[in-house]
């Protein structure tokens, strides 16, 4: 018996996938992969050991070059990567576990010190300030998208989805949140498009939507996932015109039946006076398909989300860098090892 039942009731997803328990890893940027973005042996093992958690959504991870913000992020475009990733999915899945790969594309947030060339994003709007961790590298000037360039960029998630697929995940989330490229068109703050991309809630949601139905064509519905921020807190200003846009955008995804949706956010206990309040609050009014809640969860407050029916997953992110056991530690009501940024030097 646990204190924390509600974590540990299966949970079926759809006809595809069933999931062993609520408990899902959260996607966390680790920037330890090899050379070529490839990921390694110890990502592999480091994955394989929190596989009892009922899914696990990998590290972001970037559909082609020019969407990378960050030292070391694996990719999901060439075949090394791929080969990389089979030695993942192969040790999530040897200890009964589950894994969806979280395809990725930061936009504005990209920057020429990795990628060469000069970011792109919805429109010519930089991010004021400087790279974490490389105080000397600021965030520089995108430029606008072209809409042939923007169908390319529709392909290329649905090929990295499809490569994800080749590699053994489950499933793909497709990284709608925390400002980076598709929440770039869904927020005024970084939206200034006069064409069919920007000012209206239909349009400023076209890209978010083409990608989902591009990805979902390529791998089914069943195996896509989406990640969204309603209030932008995170890389962008919040703007109250940015609720409508949401209001559209979750109406849209509801009838498309995917996996899941999953709440983007470091701390659910934000309240957005524009959407009402909390984040997740929010979502669970516009959205009845599966939602995973997050933001600082504790089991305690995990379990009472679950059964007030707040969300129906509860994705849990530092500490799972922490406890590489947390299920079974929640489990048998152990202590939890606080987590610490320090770790984020060695995966264990
Ligand atoms: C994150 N988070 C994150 N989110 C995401 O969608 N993709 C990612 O790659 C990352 N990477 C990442 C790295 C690190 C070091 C941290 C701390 C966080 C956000 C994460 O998934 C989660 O939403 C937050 O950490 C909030 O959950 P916890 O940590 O309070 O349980
Ligand atoms: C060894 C270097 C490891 C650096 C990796 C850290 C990258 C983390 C990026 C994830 C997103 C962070 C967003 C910052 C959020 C602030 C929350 C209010």
């Amino acid at each position: 018996m646990t204190a924390y039942q509600p974590l540990f009731e299966p949970y079926r997803l759809n006809d595809r996938l069933t999931l062993a328990n609520r408990i899902v890893m959260a996607p966390l940027t680790r920037s330890m992969a090899g050379p070529g973005l490839v990921p390694t042996r110890a990502m592999a093992d480091y994955y394989g050991r929190r596989a009892d958690a009922g899914l696990i959504v990998s590290e972001a991870t970037i559909i082609r070059p020019d969407g990378q913000g960050y030292p070391d992020t694996p990719g999901i475009y060439s075949q090394a990567q791929i080969d990389g990733w089979k030695q993942v999915t192969a040790a999530v899945h040897r200890n009964g576990g589950k894994i969806f790969m979280q395809l990725w594309h930061v936009g504005r947030l990209a920057h020429s010190h990795f990628t060469g060339e000069q970011p792109v994003a919805p429109s010519a709007v930089a991010f004021e300030g400087t790279l974490p961790r490389m105080r000397e590298l600021s965030y520089e000037l995108p430029r606008e998208l072209g809409r042939e360039e923007i169908a390319q960029l529709v392909a290329d998630y649905a090929r990295a989805a499809e490569n994800a697929i080749a590699a053994g995940f489950d499933g793909v989330e497709i990284h709608g949140a925390n400002g980076y490229l598709i929440d770039q068109f869904l927020h005024h703050d970084t939206n200034h498009r006069a064409d069919d991309y920007g000012r209206t809630p239909e349009n400023m949601s076209r890209f978010a939507l083409e990608v989902v139905d591009a990805v979902a064509a390529r791998v089914g519905a069943d195996r896509t996932a989406i990640r969204l921020t309603p209030g932008a807190y995170v890389h962008m200003q919040a703007d109250a015109r940015d609720r409508a846009v949401f209001d559209h955008l979750l109406g849209e995804l509801e009838r498309r039946e995917l996996a899941y949706l999953h709440l983007g956010i470091f701390d659910d206990s934000l309240s957005f006076d524009f959407l009402g309040g909390r984040a997740s609050e929010y979502l669970r009014r516009r959205y009845q398909g599966t939602l995973i809640g997050v933001g600082g969860l504790t089991p305690q407050t995990a379990s009472e989300g679950l059964a007030q029916g707040r969300f129906e997953l509860a994705a849990i992110g530092r500490p799972f860098i922490a406890n590489p056991d947390y299920v079974r530690r929640v489990q048998q009501a152990e202590p939890l090892v606080e987590y610490h940024q320090d770790m984020l030097a060695e995966l264990v």
